[in-house]
């Protein structure tokens, strides 16, 4: 569980999302599908909001893919493509926030799920550090308003996960969505996603460790060994190791995405 509960997280973006003039879906520019929230979507629509969706780290990923991604999504939203971290592409966005809001000055709400850097966006609209981030997925609890500039308020969220995902644990390693110290059972997710990054990827885990293995559970095994997870006698301590394969993914460290179909 994140720090504010996914059911208490979900009713204030709820609420937030009612009292915006204008929605900035932000999704990860690795995992565009799955990062996307549909039930975030489909209330924007019932509400008769715009939503506008905001790729971010996009830094991870490479421009041709960025662009084949821009140009899918952009037939059911206006789309942009950011990196918030490095600063690239942003002023599409002020652009597109401005072209879309439905008057000025406007109260724009940042959403989506954890850790796909809602926060950071904002703190790049500010132009300074205003609210905290962090590479914890669920770090923000409560919304906080900013006067990012004089026509542009913006909200920042906590990130939700809708309620039909909650208990699906391989998923939301998947999509970065959930703090890997709070996993009971670290395990069986990891050698989903590294599947999955294997997948994308094949030479992900030679490039980030140096490992040529392909075995989902090897792999664990070795980054245990290569990165000092041990218990007393030596063993790989095999939790410590899928946590570290996961925040490294979630970092960004492993390098993988995927593309259009
Ligand atoms: N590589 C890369 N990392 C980014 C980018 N934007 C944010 N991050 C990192 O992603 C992590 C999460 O960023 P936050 O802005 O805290 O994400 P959030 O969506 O507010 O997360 P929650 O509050 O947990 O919902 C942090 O470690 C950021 O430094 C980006 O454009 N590129
Ligand atoms: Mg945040």
């Amino acid at each position: 569980m994140s720090r504010v509960s996914y059911s208490e997280a979900w009713r204030r973006v709820k609420r937030i999302l009612e009292n915006c003039d204008l929605i900035v879906e932000v999704i990860d520019a690795r995992e565009p599908v799955e990062t996307r929230s549909i039930e975030i979507e489909k209330l924007a629509e019932n509400l008769g909001k715009r939503v506008i969706i905001a790729m971010n780290k996009c830094d991870l990923v490479p421009l041709e893919v960025l662009k084949a991604w821009k140009k899918i999504l952009e037939k059911e939203y206006p789309t942009v493509f950011l990196s918030a971290k490095y600063r690239l592409g942003t002023r599409k966005l002020i652009v597109y926030i401005k072209k879309y809001a439905p008057s000025i000055p406007v109260k724009v709400a940042i959403v989506g799920y954890p850790n796909v850097g809602k926060s950071t966006i904002i703190n790049y609209l500010k132009g300074r550090h205003v609210v905290e981030t962090s590479s914890i997925p669920g770090w923000t609890i409560g919304e906080q308003l900013v006067r990012a500039k004089q026509w542009l308020l913006v909200i920042d969220t906590p990130g939700i996960v809708p309620p039909r995902e909650i208990r699906n644990e391989a998923l939301l390693v998947i999509k970065g969505a959930i703090d890997p110290g709070k996993l009971e059972d670290p395990i069986i997710p990891t050698l989903k996603l590294i599947e999955r990054i294997l997948k994308y990827n094949p030479d992900a885990f030679k490039e980030r460790y140096g490992i040529e293995e392909r075995d989902p559970y090897r792999i664990i095994e070795l980054v245990g060994k290569l990165r000092g997870c041990l218990l007393k006698g030596g063993k790989v301590n095999l939790e410590e190791a899928a946590r570290k394969i996961i925040r490294d993914w979630i970092e960004g460290k492993i390098r993988y995405w995927v593309p259009p179909q």
